[in-house]
């Protein structure tokens, strides 16, 4: 019999429709290539991925199973086939990466289907996890790792973020083997083929709701603008990409990075987007805003999160952000004709219920401040979902009033939680259904008035016809029971970014 050691790389489905490149499992294919075989199945792309994952697995052949997986939908694939697997085919490591078991280990590892966790970047912790397992060598030594010894999580030390240029290159062509490239070269409003790209991991601020800060502890390495280059022009020459999105969580940190990456990218006629601080690209130049415009940057988003000082405070957002600001960013925006697409985090907890509702009040008056500015600027709303920030003030709040995650991972899936993920509806003690109504409606409200540009569905006369409806609602501030617009929005199938992605 062939020697059990391939390796299967699993990307749950994480989208309904217009699925992205599978950059997690990507890069970790990548960091075993040419030394274990590997196979990539995306749960985006398949109807039935247990059967797919099992028509290795009776090879033989297979002994490695890695899961990416984030909160949300991408859960429910990965728990129900992990532990099927783990009953049908025992003797395969189960092998998780990825923001959700890296932030919830402990409901992850007791479930007893997931033998090890990659905590944050997998480069390196993956091949010599499986180098250690195929060589029945010690594992313990091995960086970002956690997995259970003697009934007790064990975390291993974190290590130093990796020079992003010496990683090896990502094996496009050979995930073209598995799925056509071009399937995941999607239309979007920045292009026909519009490709997803990494550029950078981590980021150096610790704003206390982040999931991205316990990975990454206010680190950030970046790739160089020429390889970034180098990468897109490869898939825009094979595949025909004509747009990209950088999935970074923090695409401009460094101002001359962008300015480098726009110059190199403009002759392209490409499309972009990417994601930033505004106390950041506020301190950028002019001449900078300029060139990144000119190089094809249409739009760009913004953590805005709170309009009140004293919240971004709460927030530990850090930097310079002030809500004066993001009022005077929005409007500098528009000298540049980029779009800014800014996203609120509405709910945070206070002393009491009054405060609460005082607070999201505030955010929609804030909010309607921004679009009167700047009316091309695009909102996100988010309701705040608590994530595990160790030693965080923030944390330690929300847990004395009472909030607690799920003890079982398939609780996780139930539909109430599968909400908190897309914070929706949060299930935070101090959020009163009343309150998320109330953001709610005027989420509708607000997305009639001014309809937002990234969906590609909506016509002129759709946006018309739904804009007048709910511009006499918007100027009244009267936002309850907004059916009339739900029902328009659903007809035509208005796309939320806020649950969707981006
Ligand atoms: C692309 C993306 C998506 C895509 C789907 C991606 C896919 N897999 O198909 C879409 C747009 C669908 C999406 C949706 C959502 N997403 Co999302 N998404 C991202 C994003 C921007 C990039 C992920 C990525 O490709 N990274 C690139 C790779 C290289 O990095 P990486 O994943 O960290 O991988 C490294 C390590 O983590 C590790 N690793 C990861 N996986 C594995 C697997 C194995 C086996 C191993 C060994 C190692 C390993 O090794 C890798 C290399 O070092 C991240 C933020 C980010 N910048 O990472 C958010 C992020 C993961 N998403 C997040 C969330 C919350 C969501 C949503 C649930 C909600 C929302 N509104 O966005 C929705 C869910 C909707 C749905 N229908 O599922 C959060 C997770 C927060 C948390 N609490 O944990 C993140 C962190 C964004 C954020 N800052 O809030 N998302
Ligand atoms: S700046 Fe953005 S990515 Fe960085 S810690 Fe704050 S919210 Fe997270």
């Amino acid at each position: 019999m062939a020697k059990i050691n391939k390796v299967i790389l699993f990307n749950p489905r994480s989208a309904i429709a217009k699925y992205r490149i599978p950059n997690s499992i990507l890069n970790i294919a990548a960091s075993i290539e040419g030394k274990y075989e590997w196979a990539i199945i995306d749960g985006n792309c398949e109807a039935d991925p247990m059967e797919k994952i099992e028509s290795y697995l009776r090879t033989g052949e297979y002994g490695y199973l890695g899961f990416t997986v984030m909160p949300g939908p991408q859960l429910k694939q990965a728990i129900e086939i992990a532990k099927a697997i783990k009953i049908k085919y025992p003797y395969t490591t189960m092998i998780w990466g990825g923001y959700f078991p890296s932030n919830q280990p402990k409901v992850v590892l007791d479930s007893k289907y997931v033998d090890f966790i990659i905590n944050g970047p997998g480069d390196n912790a993956f091949p010599l996890l499986i180098d250690a397992l195929e060589n029945s060598k010690p594992y313990e030594f091995i960086k970002n790792l956690i997995y259970k010894a003697d009934g007790k999580i064990t975390k291993t030390i974190k290590e130093d973020l990796l020079d992003q240029d010496s990683l090896p290159p990502l094996p496009y062509d050979k995930l073209n083997n598995f799925y056509p490239l071009g399937k995941f070269l999607g239309k979007t409003y920045l292009g026909e083929h519009t490709m997803a790209y990494h550029s950078s991991i981590g980021c150096p601020f610790t704003c206390s709701f982040c999931a991205v800060v316990p990975i990454y502890e206010a680190r950030w390495k970046a790739k160089s603008a020429q390889t970034v280059y180098k990468d897109v022009k490869y898939i825009k020459d094979k595949w025909g990409a004509d747009a990209i999105e950088f999935h970074d969580n923090n695409f401009f940190v460094s101002e001359k990075r962008a300015v480098d990456f726009s110059k190199l990218i403009k002759p392209e006629n490409m499309t972009w987007w990417g994601m930033a601080r505004i106390d950041t690209m506020d301190k950028f130049k002019d001449s900078s805003l300029e060139i990144i415009r000119e190089s094809g940057c249409k739009c760009i988003f913004f953590g805005a999160e709170s309009g009140n000082d004293e919240i971004l405070g709460q927030m530990d957002k850090g930097g310079t952000q002030t809500g004066a600001q993001i009022i005077r960013f929005a409007e500098r925006m528009k000298k540049f004709d980029i779009i800014p697409e800014y996203s609120f985090v509405l709910g945070m907890p206070a002393a009491t219920p009054e405060q609460v509702q005082k607070q999201i009040d505030f955010e929609i008056n804030f909010i309607k401040q921004v679009k009167a500015v700047n009316p091309k600027t695009e909102i996100v709303i988010y309701t705040y979902t608590p994530v595990p920030t160790e030693g965080s003030e923030l944390f330690k709040q929300v847990q004395e009033q009472g909030f607690a995650y799920p003890q079982i991972l398939e609780d996780w899936i139930s539909p109430a939680w599968e909400s908190f993920d897309l914070r929706k509806n949060p299930l935070t003690p101090w959020i009163k259904p009343e309150m998320i109504d109330k953001i709610r409606n005027f989420e509708t409200v607000l997305n009639g008035v001014y309809p937002t540009v990234t969906d590609i569905r909506m016509n002129e006369l759709k946006r018309k016809s739904i804009k007048l409806l709910s511009s006499l609602r918007y100027k009244t501030n009267l936002y309850k029971y907004p059916y009339e617009i739900k029902l328009l929005q659903r007809f035509w199938k208005y796309r939320q970014p806020e649950i969707q992605g981006f």
